[in-house]
């Protein structure tokens, strides 16, 4: 029998990484995860350590990868696929640090796909974003969707998906990039100022502080449960779905960020007051994505609905706050 096939995730000790991890170790692939825990913590993959079918190892996409992933290569063989979410994930770092947002998120994608096609990697994942829209584009967006970025970090994800396009029509490579909207879920950081909104409000929920709503709160979102990401994610990357296309992934439900903090109360039994304070400076009104490529190419259906991921992720909120120490392997 063949040994089972070796998947290199960048940045797998992040939020939506280590989850893909989860997916891909359930599936019985070996798996190596490449990451500099400067967001990722190894607390993300404790599940996974010591199993003999996965390895991490510390590794910067902004710096040469051949070398260190020979170790990968020399314990696990021929990387057969690539998913790459390592990157810098703050719209507003971004803006403050173009030109590092050019090193992480653009030259770490050219890295990676230097390596994928010096090696025959037979097909690599990127995780794009919608920050790739114009702010102005009507809602829904589709794949059609006027694309103007308004970060760097929008644009540096945009510039990688020309480069995964240039990359197949010169080299044959294969690839999909899926341009994420709202993901939330357990272990999205509820500490960061960077962190989602969810992920913010159900901590503050928990410890009955106030929960800032920024502007008058009718500004919507299209929130996607994590493990929903990770399974489409994984999905694209080891068939033939999506190949060579890049494709929103949300659930195509729209929520006002209001609605999310009544349920949240709701669903925590809180009492934390809820302030409004301006509207954050780039924050755009409304986002929701339609669901007609991600169905036709990837035969994508969200499976978690919102109560029941934010349920879950409260479960998780709540743990966590009982086990401080959970979040310190960072190395950042
Ligand atoms: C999301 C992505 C970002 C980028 C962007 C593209 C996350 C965490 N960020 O940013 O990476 O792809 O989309 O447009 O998914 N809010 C409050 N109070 C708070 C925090 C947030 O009212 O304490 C509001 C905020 O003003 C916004 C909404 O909640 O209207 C969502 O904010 P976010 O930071 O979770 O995500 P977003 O959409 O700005």
């Amino acid at each position: 029998m063949s040994e089972p096939a070796h998947i290199l995730v960048t940045g797998g000790a992040g939020f939506i990484g280590s989850h893909t991890v989860d997916a891909l170790m359930t599936r019985g692939l070996r798996v190596t995860v490449f990451d500099n825990l400067s967001t990722g913590y190894m607390g993300n993959l404790e599940q996974w350590d010591g199993h003999p079918r996965f390895q991490f190892i510390a590794g910067d996409v902004t710096a040469e990868v051949t070398q260190p992933l020979t170790l990968a290569v020399a314990r696990f063989g021929h990387i057969e696929r690539i998913a790459h979410f390592a990157a810098q994930t703050a719209v507003p770092i971004s803006m403050d640090d173009p030109a590092g947002d050019i090193q992480s998120n653009l030259a770490g994608t050219a890295r990676i796909l230097e390596y994928a096609r010096h090696n025959k990697v037979a097909k690599v994942f990127f995780a794009s974003s919608s920050a790739i829209y114009d702010d102005d584009a009507p809602v829904p967006v589709s794949e059609t969707s006027s694309a103007r970025p308004s970060s760097p970090y929008g644009i540096n994800k945009l510039a990688a998906e020309f480069y995964l396009d240039y990359y197949a029509r010169l080299y044959g490579l294969c690839s999909t990039a899926l341009r994420f909207m709202n993901v939330y879920g357990p272990r999205q950081d509820p500490k960061s100022w960077y962190s989602g909104v969810i992920s913010i409000f159900l901590d503050r929920a928990v410890t009955g502080k106030p929960i800032t709503i920024f502007d008058d709160g009718e500004q919507t979102r299209d929130f996607v449960y994590v493990t929903d990401v990770a399974e489409i994610v994984t999905h694209a990357l080891l068939t033939d779905a999506g190949n060579n296309a890049v494709i929103n992934i949300g659930t195509g439900v729209e929520v006002t960020i209001n609605a999310l903090t009544r349920t949240i109360l709701d669903l925590a039994g809180s009492a934390s007051p809820v302030r409004y304070e301006p509207a954050r400076a780039g924050d755009i009104r409304r986002s929701v994505t339609t669901m007609d490529k991600a169905q036709a190419l990837l035969n994508f259906a969200p499976r978690v609905e919102l109560r029941e991921g934010l349920q879950a992720t409260l479960a998780w909120v709540r743990q966590e706050m009982t086990r401080p120490a959970a979040r310190s392997g960072s190395a950042a």
